[in-house]
């Protein structure tokens, strides 16, 4: 994957729990027809989620999860795009590496036992994200006496791990984790402090805003109408030397990004 211009990753949930499709696309053949409506609207990659990572989300089996997830990796072979498995179940990497995926994004960052070596025995790209907590009780009150440093110093250390186990540097996106066992003061000084974090930790970014509980508190609004919150806060990720916006809305953002790339 070339990183020359910000790419748009395409949200695709495979769970019945889903915080923003409501479990619309729980089925193979309608998280195939979204994807391609995905592609169709210029999405860069694939992210194929099974299980649900929002705050207060149930736990799923990984049986469960390899069971939502192959049968659509399988199918969207065909469209040659880049895939991405967001898990971080070793089991789950496996399976989903077996199925021919191309990146790996793990929100607990490879932490797991077993999840360093499933990544580091296939040439794939992975992103490690920052987390405080688990998704089950994550935003309940987080706290940090220095959040950019805190994060920082996090990603360092695991992005040093990653490459001690085998995972080459040109391999390896870093994520703050918007959202994940943060209140709005730490995303907000996160997201501030992006260009300097990049800068400072020498690898692409991968951000995560769509749609998120950040965007509602700022502007008031409900999960259904922050599309253009969401497409805003992707540009100005992207302004800031994001690689990669996490995105649901990707002909909006697909948009947004031509603009800053035709008027910067
Ligand atoms: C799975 N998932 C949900 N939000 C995310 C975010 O902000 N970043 C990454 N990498 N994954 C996310």
């Amino acid at each position: 994957m070339s990183l020359a211009r910000p790419l748009v990753m395409g949200i695709l949930n495979v769970t019945p729990d889903s915080f923003s499709d409501g479990g619309n696309f729980d089925t193979c053949s309608k998280a195939v027809a979204h994807a391609e409506a995905l592609v169709n609207a210029g999405a860069d990659i694939i992210d194929i989620g099974g299980e649900s990572t929002r705050p207060g989300a149930t736990l799923v089996s990984v049986e469960d999860e390899i069971a939502r997830v192959v049968p659509v990796i399988s199918a969207l072979k065909s469209l040659n795009v880049p895939l991405s498995i967001d898990t971080r179940r070793p089991g789950v990497m496996h399976a989903a590496l077996e199925a021919g995926i191309d990146l790996i994004n793990d929100i607990a960052a490879l932490e797991e036992q077993g999840a360093l070596e499933a990544a580091a025995s296939a040439q794939v790209a992975v992103c490690l994200m920052h987390k405080r907590g688990e998704p089950q009780s994550m935003q309940t009150a987080p706290e940090y006496d220095d959040v950019v440093g805190e994060v920082t110093r996090y990603l360092a250390h695991r992005r040093d791990i990653a490459e001690a186990a085998g995972i080459s540097r040109d391999r390896i996106l870093l994520d703050p984790g918007f959202g994940f066992g943060k209140n709005l003061d730490h995303n907000i000084a996160l997201f501030k402090a992006m260009h300097q974090m990049i800068v400072e930790l020498d690898r692409p970014f991968l951000i995560g805003v769509s749609r998120k509980s950040m965007l509602g508190q700022i502007t008031g609004r409900p999960v259904a109408e922050r599309v253009i919150a969401s497409a805003a806060a992707a540009l100005l990720a992207a302004q800031a030397g994001a690689s990669v916006v996490r995105v649901h809305d990707v002909r909006e953002t697909v948009d947004a990004l031509k603009i800053l790339a035709a008027l910067q």
